[in-house]
């Protein structure tokens, strides 16, 4: 499969902005790691990457948390986000910008974007009388609803829906139908994994009713132009956030360098906003439509649903605490094929990373680099004496590599990994068979060319890792006296020279022990 889009070409890519009602969750660390996976796979290629993520803070969701906690709602707003961003930044996440929708520029952009679609002629005032959910920040057909054991009337997600009667203005949403349809049969990577495209495109045939897009019952928003009393429906702004980070619209030239090639990385209960309402507003407005939208799966408590009420969140903050956050990040790239739902609970984080982390790339190399600080006085020894098995581990170690960037050009993170992996547990298996330690004893330029390889090995598998686990690769690397500037793919193909004095080593893979809660 091609690199898509080509790493010749910018990349954009970014985060569904979390609502900060309450702290961050699982789930939004995983589209933030994720996100960062894919971003810091594509540096390391050499591809120009820009990455955004933040917050959604407008809306009747935000100022009902606020109101709950008896809060200024730009308070509430303010420190809530701060969470998130510290999630960021306990996750390693190395976004570009930290957008919140109350950021002036995302005004002036929102602002814009509305006017744009003004002045084709696809905004007009009316009524709304309809079914709204305040969990999904959407207002749905009567068809859609569902009825609960109780009688109550709830939204195709199992949300509580009430009836709004109030003046809004109107989105000519039903025009788009066929140019919707039009883009899902020209582009069908628009919407991946192929599965949400489907369900899509079915949405759409079914028939699309124009979309109310203010609301006067409340001030929490972006104002309307030129409409006293009406502030915008919270996902016109908030699906905004994309260009604002972009600059738009005063910032032409980087709008056209990345917009075309931006990538939304967002869950499966959002695809319709991404790809029914966000594409017709941008047809509307005279918007080139990004390259596309990646719909990943939900992380379930050992396969439950996770919410407040069944008490059973988890709090991403606590995991990195007690496993570091590389061990985060890793199960959850690892275990979770991008694109499904995945579980996670704490036995199976330390499952994965102990046998993967501490006992494969860590065992390899604790055990190279301990025995070249003791053997060679700690210096990259010479390979004076190769053979045909340290030539095979190279081949395997490039043929994984090249399976990786294959399976990452398609977004499949965890094959990508599960290729690194494969050349971990060869390289491994070469030490093992090898057996420099006994080697030392007969044949001792032998045994340093298998300490070379082991070494040069451990080098290639961090930076293969590097956007994966970041820390620890790092860790490595400085294990093994590798300069900043040579930590891309691109370093590869630059082996560690003999004589390269190394620092003293240490384990930077600890077995992890489950906390008991
Ligand atoms: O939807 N597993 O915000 P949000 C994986 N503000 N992903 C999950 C998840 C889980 N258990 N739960 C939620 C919003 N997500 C809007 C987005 S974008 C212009 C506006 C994902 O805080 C969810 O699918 O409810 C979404 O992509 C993201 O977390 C933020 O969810």
């Amino acid at each position: 499969m091609n690199t898509d889009p080509a790493v010749g070409t910018p990349f954009y890519i970014t985060t569904a902005i979390s609502y900060p009602n309450a702290a961050p969750h699982i789930g939004h660390a995983y589209e933030a790691i994720t996100s960062d996976a894919i971003a810091r796979f594509r540096k390391a290629q050499g591809q120009d990457v820009r990455f955004q993520t933040g917050t959604d803070e407008h809306g009747l969701k935000m100022a009902k948390a606020a109101r709950d906690h008896d809060r200024d709602v730009a308070d509430y707003a303010r420190e809530m986000t701060a969470e998130f961003k510290a999630m960021c930044d306990g996750l390693d996440i190395g976004y570009d910008r930290f957008i919140r929708t109350t950021d002036a520029d995302n005004y002036a952009a929102a602002t814009a974007l509305w006017k744009a679609m003004a002045d084709n002629g696809d905004l007009y005032l009316g009524r709304y009388e309809g079914w709204y959910s305040l969990r999904d920040e959407a207002f749905y057909d009567e068809s859609e609803l569902v009825t609960a054991q109780t009688g109550e009337k709830l939204s195709p997600q199992g949300t509580a829906v009430e009836w709004t009667a109030e003046e809004s203005w109107f989105f000519r949403l039903s025009n788009y139908q066929q140019k919707l349809l039009d883009l899902y049969d020209s582009r069908p990577d628009f919407v991946r994994p192929a599965g949400r495209l489907n369900e899509v495109r079915r949405f759409v045939e079914g028939g699309l009713n124009d979309l109310s897009m203010s609301r006067t019952s409340f001030d929490w928003g972006v104002p309307v132009p030129g409409s006293d009393g009406h502030v915008m429906y919270v996902w016109v702004d908030a699906l905004t956030n994309y260009l604002t980070g972009l600059g738009y619209p005063d910032n032409p030239d980087m709008v056209a360098r990345y917009w075309p090639h931006c990538v939304h990385n967002i869950g499966k209960d959002i695809v319709r906003f991404h790809a029914v309402y966000w594409p017709a507003f941008l047809m509307s407005a005279g918007i080139d439509l990004p390259h596309g939208i990646f719909g990943h799966g939900f992380i379930l408590h050992r396969g439950e649903k996770m919410s407040k009420s069944s008490g059973n969140v988890i709090d991403p903050m606590t995991l990195v605490e007690r496993y570091g956050s590389d061990a985060v990040r890793y199960f959850l790239l690892r275990e979770v094929g991008f694109g499904n739902d995945g579980s996670a609970s704490e036995e199976a984080i330390v499952a994965r990373c102990n046998a993967d982390l501490a006992n494969n790339l860590g065992n390899l190399a604790q055990r190279s680099l301990s025995m070249i600080a003791k053997n060679c006085d700690g210096a990259i020894p010479a390979a004076t004496s190769p053979d045909a098995a340290d030539a095979a581990l190279f081949a395997t170690i490039n043929r994984c590599y090249g399976e990786a960037v294959e399976k990452m050009a398609g977004f499949a993170i965890n094959q990508a990994l599960e290729a690194i992996w494969e050349a971990a547990s060869a390289a491994n298996q070469y030490f093992a068979d090898q057996a420099p330690w006994a080697l030392r004893k007969t044949d001792a330029a032998r045994a340093d060319t298998v300490l070379y390889t082991a070494a040069e090995a451990v080098r290639r598998l961090a930076i293969m890792a590097r956007w994966a686990i970041p820390r620890s690769a790092d860790a490595l690397l400085d294990q093994l006296a590798v300069g900043a500037g040579d930590r891309d793919f691109a370093a590869l193909d630059r082996p560690i020279e003999s004589g390269t004095q190394l620092p003293a080593p240490n384990g930077v893979f600890p077995r992890l022990q489950l906390v008991e809660a």
